[in-house]
C-alpha cells in the first residue's frame, strides 16, 4: 500500500471548514480545545474513506477478529499523526496560526475504555497487527463512560464519572449501514414441525462506531470498532399503539444503560447481569458482523476458519462461542457437526490471569433467563464434552467436576474457551507454564497442541518514539536505522556504552524527562521535586497481589532509618506511586490512603530534609504514563511470584531506562534473561519457594519475631502516628498482613526487598555505572515489542497448519 501522503492544501481547507461549522468567523476565534478537534477532525477527514480490514487476506494470511471488552487506547492524534508520518508537517502548518502542536495534544481527554494491563495490551495489539500488515478487526464496546476519574480528598480515593465526549469526538466514524439487531431474554418455544426456536423478549440495537488504527507509514488503516447500544425503534411501536408508552420507551433507557459504562473491575468479576448482557451483546454484534463480512466477500460459510480467525481477549467475550453456534444451526440450518466444526477451528482464547476470583463463571439461572438458546447449546457442548472425558477418566467424577464447562449450577467461561477454541495461551513463559501446570493439567493431558506461549508486548510508537522524543532522536542518530518497526536492532546501541558522549546524553535526557516530570507534579499535587533523586516509580492498577504496601513498608523503613540517624547518607528518592483501586476494593483504597498519609507525614518532617519524597500521581491514565515513564529510574515490579501474569509497564520502563525491582514473576523473567542479571535488582521468594511455604502453613508471625525493625513499621502504622491518632485508619491493610494470614507473603519478601532497595542506593551513586546499565536495558529489550508478538501470534496460532 501506498505510504499516506499530507496534502497540505486540503488539510486547511479541512481546517477551514471545521472552524465555520463553530460558527465562527476565523481560525484565531478558536479555543484551543476547538483547535485539538478541528485538527483532530481534518486529519481524519484525509483518511481514505473506509478503513479497510482485511479485504487482502487470504487462506494463507487469516483476518484476525481481535475481540475484548476494553480497548485502552489512550489519546489518538498524536499517534496517529506519528503512525501517518504526518507529525512534523501538521505542526509546520500549525506555525502561520501560531499554534503549538504538541501542547494542543495536551487538549484530548484520554479515551479511558479499559482498565488496565489487559485492556491496554489490546489496543497496543491493534498498532501492530497494522504496522506489521496482519489484517485485523478490533471489536469492542462503545462506553459512553470510561474508567472513572480518580481524586484523593483528605487522602482517601474518590471517584467521578468519565465523561469522554464519545458523541464528540472526532476520530469516530459512524456507519448506520452496520447496524445490529441483537434480541436478548424470551424463552425457546416450539414452532412447526415441532422443531423449537428461540423467541427473544426485546430487541436491541448495535451502533458501529469505528476508530481508525493507523499502521507505521505503510497507508495500512484498521477499524476499531465499538457497538454502541441502541433501541431497535425510538419507540416499541406495538406497545405504543396499545396505548403502553411507558413501557415502550423502556426497552429505550434499558438498551442505552448497557453500554453507558465500562465495569471498573481489575483481576476481578462480579458475576452481574448487566455485564453478562454487555459480553453478550458485544460478541452477537461482532459475530454478526465478522459474518457479513463473510458474505460479502463471496465466501462459503464452511470455509469461515479458513478466512477467519476469533482472538478472545480472556474469557470475557466467550459468549461469542455459543452464539457463532446459534447463528450457523437456527440462522442457517446447519448441522451440530457442522456448525461444531467450523467454530471450533475459528476461535481462540488468551488467558489472562490465574488469579480465582477473576475466573469467570456464571450462574445457570442467569445464563438461562437471558440467553436460553445459548444455555441449551453450553448444555449440550458439556455432554458431548463429557463423553470424551468418560473416555479417559472412566468413572472419575473428581476429573469431571474439574473438567465440565457446566457444574454445580455454574457455567465456566475458560473451560468453554478451552474445550470449543482450537489454541490456548498464556502471556509470559512462565505464566504459559502455570497455565498448563497448575490451571489446565488435564486439559494439556488431552490436547497438548492446543497449548502455547506468547510473551505480551508493547508497541514502541507510542512508548518510545511518541513519550520520549528526545530519547528516539539520540536512537535515530546512532543507530542511522529505521528501529521503531524492528525494536531488536536496538541491540547495536551496546556498542555505545563506551561512548562518553553518547552515554552523556543519554544521561542528560533522562534528566530533562525529570524535570518535566517535576513540572508535572508541581502542577497536579503541588510538592516540589529534586531531579537529582532517584525517581522511584510504581505505576499500575492497586491490587493486594502487586503488593503497593511492600513498597511502602520499605519507605517506612528507611524513615525509621533517618530517624535512628539523622545523618543518614543516602541518595535522596522520590518514590512515585500511580495506581486506581476499584471502587468496591476496600482493601486496596486503604493502601491508597495509608500511602497518602504516610506521605503527607514524611515528606513534612524537616529532619528527612527532602532524602525520601512520597508523591501519589491522582487519576493515572495512559496520558500520565507518558510522562512518568520516559523519567523513571527505578521500576517496581514487585508482585508475589506466580501472581502477575506479564506485566508490561514493566516492558515500557525498562525499554525507558529504568532499572527494574523485581520479583521472578510475569515477564519479569524474561526481562531478566534479556537484559543480563547485573543489570536488573531481582529479589524475593519464587514461584515454588512461595508454594513451598504455603504448604508449610505461612505464618506472618514468625517473620515479624525474626524481623524486629519490620515489628515496629507495622506497630507504628497502628498507632495512629500517620493518621492523626486514629488507631483504626489503616485496619483493614494490617489485618490483612497479620491476622488475614499475609496472603500475598509481603511479611516473607521484605527482608530481600530491603536488601534490593540498598543495592539500588549504592549504584546510584556510580553515575557512569549506572548509565552503563540503563543503557543496557534500553539496548537489550527489543524483544519486547508487540510486533514480536504479533508475528508470534500469526506463527503459533493464526497462521499454524490446520
Ligand atoms: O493482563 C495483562 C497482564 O500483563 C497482567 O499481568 C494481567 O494482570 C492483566 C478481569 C482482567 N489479567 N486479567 C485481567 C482485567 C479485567 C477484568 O474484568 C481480568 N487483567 C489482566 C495483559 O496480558
Amino acid at each position: 500500500m501506498p505510504k499516506p501522503t499530507f496534502k497540505q492544501d486540503s488539510f486547511l481547507a479541512a481546517l477551514t471548514r471545521q472552524w465555520q461549522a463553530f460558527g465562527l468567523t476565523s481560525a484565531q476565534d478558536m479555543t484551543q480545545h476547538q483547535w485539538w478537534h478541528a485538527v483532530s477532525a481534518a486529519v481524519a477527514e484525509q483518511l481514505p474513506p473506509r478503513p479497510d480490514s482485511g479485504k487482502g487476506s487470504s487462506k494463507v494470511k487469516r483476518h484476525v477478529n481481535y475481540i475484548s471488552m476494553e480497548f485502552l487506547v489512550g489519546r489518538l492524534t498524536g499517534n496517529n499523526l506519528i503512525n501517518l508520518g504526518w507529525y512534523d508537517q501538521v505542526a509546520k502548518a500549525l506555525e502561520q496560526y501560531d499554534i503549538n502542536l504538541t501542547n494542543l495534544l495536551e487538549e484530548e481527554v484520554d479515551p479511558a475504555l479499559g482498565n488496565g494491563g489487559l485492556g491496554r495490551l489490546a489496543a497496543c495489539y491493534l498498532d501492530s497487527m497494522a504496522s506489521v500488515g496482519q489484517p485485523a478487526i478490533g471489536y469492542g464496546l462503545n462506553y459512553q463512560y470510561g474508567l472513572f476519574r480518580q481524586s484523593f480528598v483528605e487522602g482517601k480515593q474518590h471517584e467521578a464519572p468519565d465523561d469522554w465526549h464519545r458523541n464528540d469526538y472526532p476520530w469516530f466514524r459512524h456507519n448506520s449501514a452496520l447496524a445490529v439487531d441483537v434480541g436478548v431474554g424470551g424463552k425457546i418455544v416450539k414452532g412447526e414441525g415441532g422443531k423449537s426456536y428461540w423467541k427473544p423478549g426485546f430487541n436491541l440495537r448495535g451502533e458501529a462506531w469505528d476508530l481508525p488504527v493507523i499502521g507505521y507509514k505503510n497507508g495500512v488503516t484498521q477499524p476499531l470498532r465499538l457497538w454502541e447500544a441502541t433501541h431497535v425503534h425510538p419507540f416499541d411501536l406495538e406497545k405504543f399503539n396499545d396505548g403502553k408508552f411507558l413501557q415502550a420507551e423502556q426497552q429505550g433507557i434499558d438498551a442505552a444503560k448497557l453500554t453507558k459504562v465500562l465495569y471498573p473491575n481489575d483481576n476481578h468479576e462480579e458475576g452481574k447481569r448487566l455485564r453478562l448482557m454487555q459480553q453478550y451483546f458485544q460478541c452477537a454484534c461482532s459475530v454478526a458482523d465478522i459474518l457479513r463480512r463473510h458474505h460479502f466477500l463471496g465466501r462459503n460459510i464452511h470455509e469461515l476458519p479458513d478466512y477467519e480467525v476469533i482472538q478472545l481477549n480472556d474469557t470475557h467475550p466467550t459468549i461469542g462461542i455459543p452464539e457463532m453456534l446459534r447463528v450457523l444451526i437456527d440462522e442457517h440450518q446447519m448441522s451440530w457437526n457442522d456448525a461444531w466444526h467450523i467454530t471450533s477451528r475459528t476461535f481462540a482464547y488468551t488467558n489472562h490471569t490465574l488469579m480465582p476470583e477473576a475466573l469467570e463463571t456464571w450462574d445457570e439461572r442467569l445464563v438461562r433467563s437471558l440467553l436460553p438458546r445459548h444455555f441449551a447449546i453450553i448444555k449440550q457442548i458439556n455432554a458431548n464434552f463429557k463423553k470424551l472425558v468418560d473416555q479417559h477418566w472412566p468413572g472419575d467424577e473428581a476429573v469431571w467436576a474439574k473438567l465440565a464447562v457446566h457444574y454445580d449450577k455454574q457455567v465456566r467461561m475458560a473451560n468453554l474457551c478451552v474445550v470449543a477454541g482450537f489454541a490456548v495461551n498464556g502471556v509470559a513463559a512462565l505464566h504459559s507454564d502455570l497455565v498448563v501446570k497448575d490451571l489446565f493439567p488435564e486439559y494439556h493431558q488431552l490436547w497438548p497442541e492446543k497449548f502455547h506461549n506468547v510473551t505480551n508486548g508493547i508497541t514502541p510508537r507510542r512508548w518510545l518514539k511518541q513519550c520520549n522524543p528526545e530519547l528516539s532522536a539520540l536512537i535515530d542518530e546512532t543507530l542511522k536505522t529505521e528501529w521503531v518497526t524492528d525494536l531488536d536492532a536496538l541491540k547495536g546501541l551496546e556498542a555505545s556504552v563506551k561512548d562518553k558522549k553518547f552515554c552523556k546524553r543519554y544521561r542528560q535526557i533522562k534528566y530533562d524527562n525529570k524535570v518535566r516530570l517535576a513540572e508535572y507534579v508541581k502542577h497536579h499535587v503541588g510538592i516540589e521535586l529534586n531531579p537529582e533523586a532517584i525517581f522511584d516509580v510504581q505505576i499500575k492498577r492497586l491490587h493486594e497481589y502487586k503488593r503497593q504496601h511492600l513498597n511502602l513498608l520499605h519507605i517506612i523503613h528507611l524513615y525509621h532509618q533517618i530517624r535512628a540517624n539523622p545523618k543518614l547518607d543516602i541518595v535522596p528518592r522520590v518514590f512515585l506511586f500511580g495506581a486506581k483501586a476499584a471502587p468496591g476494593y476496600y482493601l486496596a483504597k486503604n493502601i491508597i490512603y495509608a500511602i497518602n498519609q504516610v506521605a503527607e507525614k514524611i515528606n513534612n518532617d524537616p529532619l528527612v530534609a527532602d532524602r525520601i519524597k512520597v508523591v501519589f500521581i491522582p487519576d493515572y491514565r495512559v496520558s500520565v504514563a507518558e510522562v512518568m515513564i520516559p523519567a523513571a529510574d527505578v521500576s517496581e515490579q514487585i508482585s508475589t511470584a506466580g501472581k502477575e501474569a506479564s506485566g508490561t509497564g514493566n516492558m515500557k520502563l525498562a525499554l525507558n531506562g529504568a532499572l527494574t525491582v523485581g520479583t521472578l514473576d510475569g515477564a519479569n523473567v524474561e526481562i531478566a534473561e534479556q537484559v543480563g542479571d547485573e543489570n536488573i535488582f531481582i529479589f524475593g521468594n519464587t514461584v515454588d519457594e512461595v508454594k513451598a511455604l504455603v504448604k508449610k502453613g505461612y505464618k506472618p508471625k514468625t517473620w515479624l519475631k525474626k524481623d524486629k525493625g519490620l515489628k515496629a513499621i507495622l506497630d507504628e502504622l497502628a498507632s495512629g502516628f500517620y493518621s492523626n491518632g486514629d488507631k483504626k485508619a489503616f485496619e483493614p491493610l494490617l489485618h490483612s498482613l497479620l491476622d488475614g494470614g499475609d496472603p500475598y507473603l509481603v511479611l516473607a519478601d521484605f527482608a530481600e526487598y530491603c536488601e534490593a532497595q540498598d543495592k539500588v542506593d549504592k549504584l546510584y551513586r556510580d553515575r557512569d555505572e549506572w548509565t552503563k546499565r540503563t543503557v543496557l536495558n534500553t539496548a537489550r529489550v527489543g524483544m519486547f515489542s508487540s510486533d514480536r508478538s504479533i508475528r508470534d501470534y500469526q506463527q503459533r496460532i493464526w497462521q499454524a497448519k490446520r
